[in-house]
């Protein structure tokens, strides 16, 4: 069959920071080409909508798929497959990714017959059965799949991460692809799954807390074929078992791989691992996230991060000494009042780390979905970015940005403030004398994506496709009633394994 796949446009607030290559999406290619399929790839964050116009007329694909790891993505892919099914009638149109999966049954119901099926869990396993069912019919056998029929068996999870690796040749523009100052980068996957449990996260429940390693040969025969000269890692959390992260580490060595790094790990994780990270500093580790989530023990025990905040501070002690700079992560309550704005901002001030402000945001698949007492203010998917408050603010919602614009912002400035100034001055120059205008851009767009009157208006624009409403429960959901995979039997609690329940 000719199949085409599309990733929506970037998100509107992230946009400016980074935008990368859509992983996901490209291993769902190589699956599908590897059973016979001629594929092609239109990412929108990265190409115009025009172009995939163009394609559907030139190409005329048989099957076009939609990514949708982000809620905030769904009204854009509604809208594409509604345009394709009045164009191409016959074309068959799926969904598949992160969020979706969570939703599947509810955003089914609202394309109103543009979209065929959805795919819960992952995809690789379940496109060639779904392409030969789209043919010869059965759809409703699939396993993870959702059709007009109804659903098909569980999802399957990927036996192993080595095989199939990500169809990058398909992608076109990768120069396009950025994280910051690091213009143009590419993406890899040395694990998939993450073995916590955080309340406002969906990483844990889509694999059933499963969690699978790469080779280390097969990481580091990918990231042989890897052009870009920086490298996104994009594992929940990286270097949870340290044999294996200096296992990649001895195979870049061996081939004389040397990139620049950008990770997500977590502080326990960091202070255990120490001569992993110290090892791949040597490697070129220049960034990493580090999900701090909140400064008090009572934030991190509100998300069940089981760090403390002794932990965290001693992480950042750790990554400066190391040389690698951490951007941090913490969680805006909608609760806060300007005192608390106040006490962040001067925190974020008093260290040297990049500070990084999401809103706590009750997301379908998380526990806080069901969890939270709090009503939400709007179901429009395009807020649920975590840029935005869904549910009730304490302060009046425009002084609610206002703060965070303007903590964002003293935040913004301290970056790229006169003392970063000058290295960014010279990264800038750099990366321009090679074309790269990427990270130039970001520096420009900041205050015009940023501003309050922006994100309240973002609140008032025409609803179309809203989210399905929460089920409230008054205790803690059963685990299994989260999950899209459930693990298999071999993957449960191997003495190999990280201890989640026991950090
Ligand atoms: C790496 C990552 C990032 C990276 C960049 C990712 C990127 N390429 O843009 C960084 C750290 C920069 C990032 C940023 C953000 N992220 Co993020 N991210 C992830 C993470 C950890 C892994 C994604 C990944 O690449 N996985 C590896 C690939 C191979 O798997 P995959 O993409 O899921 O694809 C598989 C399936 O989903 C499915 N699939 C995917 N597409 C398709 C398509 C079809 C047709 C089919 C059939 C199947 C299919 O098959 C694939 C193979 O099995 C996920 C959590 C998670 N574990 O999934 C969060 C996650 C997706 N991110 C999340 C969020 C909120 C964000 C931000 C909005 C946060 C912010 N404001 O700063 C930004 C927005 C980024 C953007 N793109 O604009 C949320 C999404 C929440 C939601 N419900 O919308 C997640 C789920 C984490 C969470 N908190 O729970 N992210
Ligand atoms: S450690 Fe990170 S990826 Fe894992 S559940 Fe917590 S927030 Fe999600």
């Amino acid at each position: 069959m000719r199949v085409m796949l599309v990733h929506p446009s970037a998100l509107m607030y992230s946009e400016i920071f980074l935008r990368l290559e859509p992983l996901g999406l490209e291993r769902v290619a190589a699956a599908a080409r590897a059973a016979g399929h001629e594929v092609r790839v239109v990412d929108l964050q990265v190409l115009p909508h025009s172009l995939l116009e163009r394609e559907m007329r030139s190409f005329a694909p048989e099957a076009l798929g939609i990514s949708l790891n982000y809620l905030a993505n769904i009204p854009e892919a509604i809208d594409i497959a509604r345009e394709v099914k009045s164009a191409s009638p016959g074309c068959f149109v799926f969904f598949g990714g992160h969020s979706v999966s969570f939703i599947a049954e509810h955003v089914l119901e609202q394309a109103e017959g543009a979209v065929d099926a959805i795919v819960r869990g992952e995809g690789e396993p379940a496109v060639a059965p779904l392409l030969e069912a789209a043919r010869y019919g059965g759809l409703n056998t699939v396993p993870g799949v959702v059709c007009a029929d109804g659903r098909g068996p569980a999802p399957r999870l990927l036996d192993g991460l080595d095989d199939l690796p990500p169809a990058r040749d398909l992608m076109r523009r990768r120069n396009r692809y950025f994280i910051g100052e690091l213009d143009p980068c590419a993406s890899i996957e040395f694990t998939r799954g993450c073995p916590w449990d955080c309340s406002f996260c969906s990483a844990w429940t889509f694999y059933g807390r499963s969690y699978r390693k790469a080779s280390p040969e097969a990481a580091a025969e990918e990231m042989a074929t890897i052009r870009e000269p920086n490298v996104f890692i994009v594992d929940d959390v990286a270097f949870i078992r340290p044999e294996h992260g200096h296992g990649i580490a001895a195979e870049l060595e061996r081939r004389r791989i040397r990139k620049q790094y950008y990770l997500e790990t977590r502080s326990d994780v960091l202070l255990r691992n120490e001569e992993v990270f110290e090892r791949w500093t040597r490697l070129g580790l220049r960034y990493m996230f580090l999900g701090m989530e909140a400064i008090d023990a009572e934030g991190l025990d509100l998300y069940r991060k089981r760090v403390s905040p002794d932990e965290n501070f001693r992480a950042l002690e750790a990554a400066r000494r190391m040389g690698i700079m951490v951007a941090i992560n913490l969680i805006v309550d909608p609760a806060w009042d300007e005192e608390q704005f106040r006490l962040v901002r001067e925190f974020a001030l008093s260290v040297p780390e990049i500070v990084h402000l999401t809103v706590m945001t009750p997301y379908p698949g998380t526990e806080i979905w069901h969890t939270e007492a709090r009503q939400l203010t709007t179901r429009d998917y395009r807020l649920f970015d975590i840029q935005h408050a869904v549910v009730p603010t304490k302060l009046p919602l425009d002084v609610f940005y206002r703060e965070l614009v303007r903590t964002q912002g003293v935040l913004n400035r301290k970056h790229l403030g006169l003392s970063n100034a000058f290295g960014a001055m010279g990264v800038l120059g750099r990366n321009l004398l090679r074309g790269q205008t990427n990270f130039a851009r970001m520096l420009w767009k900041f205050s015009r994506v940023y501003n309050p009157e922006r994100q309240m208006a973002d609140h008032r624009r025409p609803v179309r496709y809203e989210l399905p409403l929460p089920t409230r429960r008054d205790t803690t959901p059963q685990r299994q009633d989260l999950y899209i995979h459930t693990k298999p039997q071999s993957t449960r609690r191997r003495a190999a394994d990280p201890e989640p329940d026991g950090v």
